[in-house]
């Protein structure tokens, strides 16, 4: 009785709304949305908080030549034991770096606190290992050099559970979420055969080798995606051990999220110097740890459909490798991750773009 009451009262309440032209409504008689809860206060530097990673939920790469490698498994290694290694590398500013392979691969961390959305600033930072080519033979080419770019996905935890909950992700969008017809190396990837799509629910599959070769090999672990792309990821030859995460037991592994445009390109044109090439920003691993443009505003979120969000933090961030792509001698195009920062626990303030 008491819920068709409160009900009858919304209604009221409703038609009152509509009448000061408060709310529009289409002609059904859809309920009105009952308003959020005011948004948390977040403290920009709790007390005895860390700026660095904490926990480390999952970590899953993907076929890659630094899998199985950085870091390191070994005899006997677990699911559980591989994300202990992972924090070693990566928590609490230890400066290490793990590999997170081709296409999709994926860290999950987490933090002693909630990353506070400050207002017009950026908030976070993700280490990667990216830097500029200095021998480019094309001397007027944009920035690039070893530019990997890794998705960012963040968490709220909404719900207070202490997990990211499926419905508590959102996708950073980054320069190239849309396409990438405003990036400076555009024209050159286009030039180049390039595959310079963006792709949202993309999904790749990897199975397992059905044997371990001991050296290079161009046949070596199939895969095909969702858009009717398929092949064999190469082994080369100075990277040895098996490609394929040696603790899952699982013949084959899918990823799925958003791929990015193809930044790699063969400048000396005889596939010895290769140039991965920096995205403008909103990306893991793709510019300088020092550069503004490796710092995220958490205000960049988007939920699935490509719509704004805004979060009052972030609690559990994931990176996932955006490209699908090989680079000849290079290898496959694979985000390294090296930490990740809350810049204003570091009191960096940095605005956001403009
Ligand atoms: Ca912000
Ligand atoms: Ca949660
Ligand atoms: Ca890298």
């Amino acid at each position: 009785m008491k819920k068709v009451r409160f009900n009858y009262f919304l209604s009221a309440a409703f038609c009152v709304a509509l009448a000061l032209g408060v709310v529009s409504c289409s002609s059904d008689n859809s309920e009105p949305k009952i308003p959020e809860e005011p948004e948390p206060e977040i403290p920009e530097k709790p007390e005895g908080a860390t700026a660095y990673i904490t926990k480390v939920l999952d970590y899953m790469p993907a076929v890659g030549q630094f899998t199985n490698v950085l870091p390191q498994y070994e005899e006997g290694d677990t699911q559980e034991t591989m994300n202990q290694k992972v924090l070693e590398a990566i928590g609490n500013d230890e400066g290490g770096m793990i590999t997170l392979g081709g296409f999709g691969g994926y860290v999950v961390v987490g933090f002693d606190h909630t990353i506070k959305n400050k207002k017009g600033y950026r908030d976070f930072r993700v280490l990667g290992n990216a830097f500029y080519s200095n021998a480019n033979p094309d001397p007027n080419a944009p920035k690039g050099g070893s530019a990997e770019p890794g998705i960012i996905m963040v968490a709220y935890d909404r719900n207070h559970n202490g997990k990211p909950d499926e419905n508590e992700w959102y996708e950073i969008a980054g320069s190239s979420y849309t396409d990438c017809k405003s990036e400076a190396w555009y024209d050159k990837a286009v030039a180049a055969g390039n595959d310079v799509n963006t792709y949202h629910n993309y999904e790749i599959t990897y199975y397992r080798p059905e044997t371990e070769p001991a050296g290079a090999a161009k046949e070596y672990i199939r895969w095909k995606d969702n858009q009717g792309g398929g092949g064999y990821k190469e082994k080369n030859a100075f990277h040895k051990q098996s490609y394929y995460p040696k603790w899952v037991t699982a013949d084959k592994l899918t990823f799925k999220g958003t791929c990015l445009p193809q930044n790699g390109i063969d400048e000396s044109g005889k596939g010895t110097y290769y140039v991965c090439y920096t995205f403008l920003y909103g990306y893991a691993d793709n510019e300088l740890n020092a550069s503004d443009d490796s710092a995220i505003d958490i205000d960049w979120a988007v939920d699935a459909n490509g719509n704004k969000v805004h979060l009052p933090g972030v609690d559990f961030i994931k990176i996932y490798t955006g490209v699908n792509q090989e680079n000849g001698w290079l290898g496959e195009c694979s985000t390294e991750v090296k930490g990740v920062e809350d810049l204003h626990i570091l009191e960096q303030d940095i605005e956001t773009r403009k």
